[in-house]
């Protein structure tokens, strides 16, 4: 098996997606749509205490073509990466409202028609995806906003980018079940090639932060410990950083201070809580720094970063697990890295490594002589949804 991962690129899976289309269909689809994954450089487990995030855009894509049936019913045919194809149906809006049901994946999708702001009629589509699936890389925002922009094609209805982003927020909260912040919607909608998205996710403002990758190549690494957020410690972290607040008196830990850890300590709060908030004020507070200095390719300041951000991630917030852990520790100190960290939700899934381009292949090769099964990828941001030709 190769340890390349490499993006197959839009107009090999739209076709893909048109002749799987053709086939099950008997016909030609009318709309197609498209939505990338993302890695996110820093500001983790913070979208959701209305911190700052910093994440890119990346060139796995999620492919929707399709069209209306002219029945009550959505036909949906999903093809994974492994080639393994899924097939759910349910009924059209016009028809009586969704609720979550199995099979899970099909709430991905049915979680977004049932938010989008108008009914929508009957229709076929066929999903593709590329986004490699349990890795962290937001392959459920990637579908969620891909079928978004689908319908918008498919209705003629549009929204703004941010309540898109919301819509789709909300639709992974509903049916899927997962109480995920608002920084994977946001940046597969509105992610801008060369360029990570300084996204402050109070007032929902974005800053265009230029990455620049002449000398420098952000190095992705797949642990392959597949990661799964619907289950409890996702959402616990952020009843813990909620309830760090409330003990504050504040709407979100976005308002606390470095001194408002003693201020807990003195209060009594729970220790595993006091952990949750140092590294959310922290962590805040790191994002901001590489989100000013990152455009000034201080690379060295936003390497150690990197590396701080992983060990509050591990130790604090305790969400890596021991396989990220020794792939930011290979890459501790090796030749040519600036930084390394976790990346996404954790519990498994990727990292990410600041790394001089020339010595990507050296770093390649050590990671090989020390971890068994990683899958890289060299990342380029890229642009977010769209509508594309069919
Ligand atoms: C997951 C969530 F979906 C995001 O909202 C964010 O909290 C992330 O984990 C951690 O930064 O991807």
């Amino acid at each position: 098996m190769s340890n390349e991962a490499v993006p197959k690129g839009e107009a090999l899976l739209v076709k893909q997606a048109r002749e799987k289309y053709i086939a099950t269909y008997g016909r030609q689809p009318t709309v197609a749509a498209c939505a990338p994954g993302r890695v996110n450089l820093i500001g983790e487990h913070i979208d959701y205490c209305e911190g700052f995030v910093l994440p890119m855009a990346i060139p796995f894509l999620t492919v929707v073509v399709g069209g209306y049936n002219n029945t009550d019913e959505c036909r949906l045919l999903s093809v994974l990466g492994t080639g393994e194809e899924l097939q759910t149906k349910f009924p059209s809006t016009k028809k009586s409202p969704l609720k979550p049901e199995q099979p899970g994946w099909s709430n991905y999708v049915k979680g977004v028609v049932a938010n989008f702001p108008d009914v929508v009629d009957g229709f076929d589509a066929v999903i593709v995806s590329d986004v490699p699936m349990g890795a962290g890389l937001s392959s459920s925002a990637s579908i969620e906003v891909a079928i978004f922009t689908f319908l918008e094609g498919l209705t003629g209805v549009t929204v703004g980018l941010v309540e898109k982003a919301k819509l789709c927020q909300k639709a992974e909260h509903e049916f899927p079940g997962m109480p995920c912040g608002i920084m994977d919607q946001y940046i597969v909608t509105m992610g801008k090639r060369e360029h990570a998205l300084l996204i402050d996710c109070r007032s929902l403002e974005a800053e265009q932060v230029p990455l620049e990758t002449d000398d420098v190549a952000l190095l992705v690494i797949n642990s392959n410990v597949k990661h799964q957020l619907t289950g409890s410690e996702y959402p616990q972290r952020r009843a813990q950083c909620q309830e760090a607040a409330d003990k504050l008196g504040l709407p979100s830990l976005r308002g606390a201070k470095r001194d408002d850890i003693e201020v807990l300590k003195r209060l009594g709060c729970d220790e595993l809580v006091i952990k949750r908030a140092q590294h959310v004020i922290e962590e805040i507070s790191r994002t901001e720094e590489v989100g000013k200095i990152l455009g000034k390719k201080d690379f060295k300041r936003t390497g150690e970063l990197f590396y701080q951000s992983h060990d509050s991630l591990s130790k604090l917030m305790e969400v890596s697990c021991p396989e990220l852990d020794q792939l930011v520790n290979i890459l501790r100190g090796a030749t040519g890295v600036y930084g390394a960290r976790m990346t996404g939700g954790g519990f498994g899934g990727c990292a990410i490594a600041l790394v001089q381009k020339s010595e990507v292949g050296n770093l390649k090769n050590l990671i090989l002589s020390q971890y068994k099964n990683p899958t890289f990828f060299v990342c380029q941001p890229t642009d977010g949804a769209r509508l594309i030709k069919v």
